[in-house]
């Protein structure tokens, strides 16, 4: 078997991002092998447990209350609704559910208590539990594990340099606390990244770099091609070439070949071949159901109709690690005061704009309503 390697330099895995094509595939399937069936594709199903309404300036993100998109803010969802969805989503199949909230950090409040009671609650269905809630103290990584969360995803996007030119109001540092502290506590890391943002090759490299340096590696790597959302800064940018994902999905398959390589949002564009090439070239996971957080995904039909195609059946759970045990003591918060998150607060010409024209159609509805 070859050999986990974690000490990767941004050449060598340049060098590999560059192959030809044919042959980068061809060395990303046969480590995909070696690692993993590559009958089975592990089926995630995305939940929007809070939407909306938050603080903070991804350039990417239609959630940013800043931007004009037309996504209402909503309460947190009902724990009995995310029961319900849940149970539906094991029933067609997937045996992960991720729950994710437009927060930028988690705060210890009823809204945090009901999260918990979210993961146990899944958990005890027998599915893989993940959730997305922005930045987590170490005692609240404790409790989201003691409550029976298997997994946390927390992507770092693109490179430290590139980042600064997405997002001004959290810090890649603080990204990178975060996911130590939810691996501290045994919690198996989803992180990657999304394409498609103007970004070039040495940025995407540069996620994969520290991605791959990792010990242990994520276990699971999300390449999401950008949805370019009206209003958001990001809304000109032209969809990914399927190519670009293919080699970005071999390259993270070849770098980090246990982890589940999950080929996530931008599969609204992508034909069934362009897809077929994702999972030829590594991709062992996918996010199913017609919604991803808030932009559309392929329909549930579409994506069994290439399954049977291609010959592959979902992943059953607990195949890469053991389901967590749900201990009592979640409920108890043991830390003293308040993580202390950065916030760099740079000028990004492309999100004050955006920002300013958000405003602008706000005003302008409210003298709509007037
Ligand atoms: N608020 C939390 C956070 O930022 O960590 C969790 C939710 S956030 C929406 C989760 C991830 O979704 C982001 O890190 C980003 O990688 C991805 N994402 C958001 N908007 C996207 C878009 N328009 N296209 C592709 N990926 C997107
Ligand atoms: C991830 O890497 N991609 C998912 C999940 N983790 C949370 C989110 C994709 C969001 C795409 C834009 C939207 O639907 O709002
Ligand atoms: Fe908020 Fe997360 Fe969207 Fe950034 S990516 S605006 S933190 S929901």
């Amino acid at each position: 078997m070859t050999e986990t390697k974690h000490n990767w330099t941004k050449e060598e895995i340049l060098e590999i991002y560059n192959k030809p094509l044919m042959e980068l595939m061809y060395d990303a399937a046969t480590i995909h092998r070696e690692y993993h069936d590559p009958l089975e594709v592990q089926v995630s199903s995305l939940i929007s447990i809070k939407t909306g309404g938050c603080s903070e300036d991804c350039g990417y993100c239609p959630q940013a209350a800043r931007y004009h998109t037309g996504i209402e803010k909503n309460d947190l969802m009902s724990v009995d609704t995310v029961k319900e969805m849940a149970s539906n989503a094991k029933e067609s199949g997937a045996s992960r559910v991720c729950l994710g909230a437009a927060w930028r950090n988690v705060e210890n409040n009823e809204d945090f208590d009901n999260v918990l009671d979210m993961v146990k609650e899944v958990n005890s269905m027998n599915m893989e539990v993940c959730c997305t809630l922005g930045m987590l103290s170490q005692d609240q990584a404790r409790r989201l594990k003691e409550a029976g969360l298997y997994a946390y995803n927390h992507n770092l996007d693109s490179s430290e340099d590139f980042y600064k030119e997405i997002i001004s109001t959290r810090g890649y540092d603080d990204r990178l606390k975060t996911i130590e502290h939810a691996q501290k506590e045994g919690i198996h890391v989803c992180s990657g990244g999304i394409i498609g943002m103007g970004e070039d090759e040495n940025d995407r490299v540069g996620m994969l770099y520290t991605l791959s340096n990792m010990t242990p590696h994520p276990g699971s790597v999300p390449i999401n091609g950008l949805v370019p959302v009206p209003g958001t800064p990001l809304e000109e940018q032209k969809p990914v070439e399927i190519w670009d994902m293919v080699r970005m999905i071999a390259t993270a398959r070849i770098v980090m070949p246990k982890a589940e390589v999950r080929l996530s949002a931008g599969r609204q564009h992508m034909s069934k071949e362009g897809q077929a090439m994702c999972f030829m070239a590594g991709a062992s996971s996918i996010f199913a159901g017609d919604k991803l957080l808030t932009t559309p995904n392929p329909e549930y039909n579409e994506d069994m109709e290439l399954f049977k195609i291609l010959g592959v059946k979902p992943k059953e759970a607990f195949t890469a690690g053991e389901q967590p045990e749900t201990k009592a003591s979640y409920k108890e918060v043991a830390e003293e005061g308040r993580e202390k998150w950065s916030r760099p607060a740079h000028d990004i010409d492309r999100n004050i704009e955006a920002t300013e024209k958000g405003k602008a159609a706000r005003r302008e509805l409210k003298e709509e309503i007037k």
